[in-house]
């Protein structure tokens, strides 16, 4: 179980096949960045969760900002009209020089992720979008370092996670390039060859890009987005298949995703509501924003996004089932992140400089020993010889599981204090303390 191996995958992948490094399995927290000339209208239709809306519905308001560069160019979309009401219908790549970046410090954003616990950060290096953040092979002057905010943003994004001491990993979207090629808006479900650029000269480039990128930064994450061009698929001299061995030895502990085609992987990914099916895999990781959108929209308010408590439940369920939470924030165009976003992450950072501990490193808690439930919301981890709860809510409540399987006598949280278990007709509850970090209460038993 602790292989990746699938005999579904093509032969020419199959060497690949590896335990996931223990790094990866036991981070259970990362941060994902989606930075963009998108985050310049930071606009879109906040409509809903990925995985809960009809796609052609999906398209036409996408509540996803980074796509902005597609949904304008949707015929009577609401997209297009703000960008002709707004910005007189302006090219996109005009965005690109109105993203000044200048009040970005890495250093500064990456001392909150860290502070939050994550233990490992992958930003955007090229969206859909086609805008490289880094002076990317092939692009010429399209990128940041030329155009915008005229500086090599996952060097610094790459010096700054590392010398925090955390794990750094690039998104890079290997399916879609909407400048690359100039193919119709995607508008329905079934973007195949007629919207994706598929030939063996977006493989050239693609692979020049993430080749460049694993030579500069050396990612500890390879996070390739939709798909990877189908002329490189096949066995061969700069094929897929080299780019992944030229990965692996420069990165001996690295992993990839799941966003390849069927190639090869070392873990699974979901988002939102969409993909679902990863969760029952032995390794895999969801993805959110904060929010609905993962590029920053001004549209959005505490309506649409997670307050910090709410991201504790995500990530608290998310690490009980076994998988890891890759969480994403969306900066402004200046290079701040949005006061919603900065005051979640630091709700998160006060609860997990407290509980974290049971979080982080932590694995899935047999169901024999003790369930989780939605009603009240309780769930379980495992952290060595500890079993630890998390209930959501005041007062008394049943944490699902009876004295025969653990001893309220050995409650404690996290820090150490004891807490007032007891036994309710062979059921373990507890009176949840009052005060103390919004979020879940955390109580940890010893396991005999
Ligand atoms: C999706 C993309 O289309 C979204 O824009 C976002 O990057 C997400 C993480 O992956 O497939």
């Amino acid at each position: 179980a602790m292989f990746t191996t699938d005999p579904t995958r093509p032969a020419q992948f199959a060497k690949f096949a590896r335990e996931v490094p223990a790094w990866y399995r036991s981070a259970k927290f990362g941060i994902f960045i989606h930075w963009g000339a998108y985050s310049v209208p930071a606009w879109a239709e906040p409509i809903g969760e990925l995985g809960t809306i009809e796609k052609t519905t999906w398209f036409r308001h996408n509540p996803y900002a980074e796509w902005y560069a597609n949904t304008i160019r949707i015929e009577g979309s609401p997209a297009r009209a703000h960008q002709d009401e707004v910005y007189g219908g302006a090219p996109y790549d005009a965005f690109l020089d109105q993203w000044g970046a200048e009040e970005f410090d890495a250093d500064e954003m990456v001392a909150l992720f860290a502070r939050t616990g994550a233990r490992y950060v992958i930003p955007t290096t090229k969206h859909h979008d086609g805008i490289t953040l880094w002076d990317a092979p092939g692009t010429g002057e399209r990128n940041t370092v030329h155009r915008g905010p005229r500086r090599d943003l996952i060097g610094e994004f790459a010096r700054a996670t590392r010398a925090a001491g955390l794990r750094f990993g690039v998104y890079y979207s290997g399916g879609l390039d909407w400048h690359f090629a100039d193919l119709p808006p995607i508008e329905r479900e079934d973007a195949t060859g007629k919207e994706r650029p598929v030939d063996a000269a977006f493989h050239a480039y693609a692979y020049r890009h993430v080749a460049d990128l694993i030579d500069r930064y050396r990612p500890d994450v390879l996070w390739n987005d939709i798909e990877w061009p189908d002329a490189g698929k096949p066995a061969g001299p700069g094929s897929l298949v080299e780019l992944f061995e030229r990965y692996y030895a420069a990165v001996p502990d690295g992993v990839v995703n799941d966003r390849w085609g069927m190639t090869h992987w070392d873990f699974r990914t979901s988002e939102y509501q969409q993909g679902l099916d990863a969760e029952k895999t032995d390794m895999w990781e969801n993805t959110r924003g904060i929010g609905l959108s993962f590029g920053y929209n001004r549209v959005e308010d505490e309506r649409h996004y997670l307050d910090g408590p709410g991201v504790l439940r995500h990530l608290v369920d998310v690490v009980s089932r076994g998988g890891n939470l890759l969480l994403n924030v969306g900066p402004d165009a200046a290079g701040r992140l949005p006061a919603q976003q900065r005051a979640a992450l630091e709700q998160v950072a006060a609860w997990m400089a407290v509980n974290g501990e049971a979080v982080l490193d932590s694995t899935v808690l047999p169901a024999e020993t003790a369930a989780a439930s939605d009603a009240p919301w309780v769930r379980w981890t495992r952290s060595g010889e500890r079993a630890t709860a998390f209930a959501d809510g005041r007062g008394t409540v049943d944490l699902g599981a009876d004295t025969g399987a653990l001893d309220p006598a050995s409650a404690r949280t996290p820090g150490g204090t004891p807490v007032a278990a007891r036994s309710e007709g062979g059921r373990i509850v507890v009176d949840l303390p009052e005060g103390g970090p919004a979020g879940p209460a955390a109580v940890g038993f010893a396991l005999t």
